[in-house]
């Protein structure tokens, strides 16, 4: 059963990285440091296996172990959303109900992919999907997979079950064109992290992201400051994440965020290939003096990574 209604999932809720081992095994022990960490940080509740967990680098039996290792190790601190997308129905309907087992709170899915499906066969797609548990859905929108065209987001809310979106395209007009057109309970959860002010003053319920894992800070300090409405200390603190985040993708991100998590006390391993890693003390060595300049650079002050440098 799950512990939490979704409007309980809420908040700064990181897109959960998936450590790996040096040998790219998926890394239980440090998983469950890694959650122990965000929960400590105070985060909203965890998306698990989406983009920024590998999840398409994972094999359906890897996915479900993740998600049932973070569920054990959460065990109902906070809310739990597992990512079950896959391209094919038949394959996302086993991960949701793996996950549903496993203990979750709501799953979600990016569109399936690769292949042109018609607007018909998406909607096919998450009609059996959201069918296939008690479970509410979040569907999930990103340039990635697909944008869905705003008739086609307001389609799939009418399937009984979907309850939510995570909105990563930079339309974000639309989530306030979804809380009037779908409704006030619909959630909405901002995607891209550059624009959490901007998701976040739309209306956003909360803000789903990679860059959670690693300045979690940052974003509950600027979620309390739109709260506040305090939009000059939001942009302040928008415009320190984005340098970190614009400086960290012109590395692979999810490798940088790791070694950020790693620096903060929280080992959270490496990245599966064809990504790349920091694996030489060298390169890692390398990856803090830059930071260093850019924390000078910049005049960045109150980032935890930062400030153990
Ligand atoms: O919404 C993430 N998007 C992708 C999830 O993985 C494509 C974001 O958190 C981005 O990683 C972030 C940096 O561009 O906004």
């Amino acid at each position: 059963m799950p512990n939490f209604d979704l409007k309980d999932f809420k908040g700064v809720i990181p897109a959960l990285i998936t450590p790996f081992d040096e040998n790219e095994r998926f890394d239980e022990t440090r998983m469950r440091i890694c959650v122990d960490f965000l929960i400590g940080r105070g985060v909203g509740g965890l998306y698990t296996t989406g983009s920024t967990g590998e999840t398409f680098l994972m094999s359906p039996d890897e996915r479900a172990r993740v998600v049932e290792v973070v569920v054990d190790q959460v065990a109902g601190r906070v809310p739990v959303v597992a990512h079950v997308g896959a391209i094919g129905t038949r394959l996302s309907v086993d991960l949701a109900q793996q996950a549903q087992a496993a203990g979750v709170d709501a799953i979600s899915s990016v569109p399936p992919f690769y292949w042109p499906f018609t607007p018909d066969q998406v909607f096919n797609y998450y009609t059996d999907l959201t069918r296939s548990t008690d479970l509410p859905m979040v569907v999930y929108n990103i340039p990635l997979a697909g944008l869905l065209g705003f008739d086609q987001i307001k389609r799939l809310a009418s399937i009984p079950g979907v309850k939510g979106i995570k909105y990563t395209a930079p339309t974000h007009f639309e989530i306030l064109r979804i809380k009037e057109e779908v409704g006030k309970e619909f959630r909405v959860y901002s995607g891209s992290d550059e624009m959490a002010m901007s998701g976040l003053s739309f209306g956003a319920d909360g803000i789903i992201g990679s860059f959670y894992n690693m300045i979690p800070e940052v974003f509950i300090a600027l979620m309390s400051a739109v709260e506040n409405g305090d939009m000059g200390l939001a942009k302040t603190l928008q415009e320190t994440a984005n340098a970190i985040i614009f400086f960290s993708l012109n590395y692979t991100p999810t490798a940088v965020i790791k070694k950020c998590m790693t620096w903060q006390g929280a080992d959270a391993g490496y990245c599966r290939k064809p990504f790349d890693n920091f694996v030489t003390e060298v390169e890692e060595e390398s990856l803090k003096t830059a930071w260093r300049k850019l924390k000078q650079d910049r005049n960045i002050n109150g980032v935890a990574f930062l400030d153990v440098l």
